[in-house]
């Protein structure tokens, strides 16, 4: 993919990279989570209209939006006020295979779809560090993903993720702009009640820089 300054928006597509067995255990350890860390409905910065996606987090960081605070990470929970419960040891594990950085990530945002669900087009720029990639691992039904440029308007690619799917973004594809328009029903019976999870693994404070 290139832009209009003709630079490469190249991410990393890794499909099928989880087997069931994989999607399965992942699936488990998220349904875990979601009972120490309920699913909240985010809204929107000013006017306060909820998004039609629903959230929680593993992490240290956890991606929250509301009328009042906007975008932001935070240690806690919305709602619960406690912690956020801490990563899965598997998705470190993943993490260290794909990502190939030193770096660490700090936030894993849980994203649950169902019905009608659909993400409208962003960029994820809530972070204080863009060089380290953000990995996305997809789970249950299928999504219609569209991945665009550093513009709104850059002309977007179609892609359709599937559970045990995995995008790494990085480099130019890290700040891009990209929608979930909407989630095929049926596709897949991992989510109970059916639906479909993405977790994205981010960086959200800057790494140490060595002293040269
Ligand atoms: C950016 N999540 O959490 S996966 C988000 O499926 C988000 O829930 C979507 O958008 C979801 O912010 C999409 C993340 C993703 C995947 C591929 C990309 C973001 C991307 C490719 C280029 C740029």
């Amino acid at each position: 993919m290139t832009t209009e300054q003709g630079k490469s928006l190249k991410f990393r597509y890794l499909p099928c990279l989880l087997d069931l067995d994989a999607q399965k255990y992942l699936a488990a350890e998220i349904g875990k989570i979601m009972l120490v860390a309920p699913l909240f409905q985010p809204t929107m910065p000013s006017s306060g209209k909820p998004f039609s996606v629903e959230m929680t987090n593993c992490g240290a960081l956890g991606w929250v939006s509301d009328k009042d605070g906007g975008y932001r990470y935070q240690a806690a929970h919305p709602v619960t006020g406690l912690p956020w419960p801490p990563m899965p040891e598997v998705l470190i594990e993943l993490w260290r295979k794909v990502a190939q950085t030193p770096v660490m990530p700090e936030a894993c945002l849980i994203n649950l779809y169902q019905g009608a669900a659909k993400m409208g087009s962003h960029q994820n720029r809530d972070e204080q560090d863009f060089s380290t990639p953000v990995l996305s691992v997809s789970l249950g039904n299928e999504a219609v993903f569209h991945v665009g440029g550093l513009n709104r308007r850059d002309p977007k690619t179609r892609l359709t993720l599937k559970s045990g799917d995995v995008i790494l973004l990085e480099g130019e594809s890290r700040l891009a702009f990209h929608r979930i328009d909407r989630v095929r029903p049926g596709t897949s019976a991992l989510v109970p009640g059916g639906g479909r999870i993405n977790l994205t693994l981010r960086r959200v404070t800057a790494p140490m820089q060595a002293a040269v």
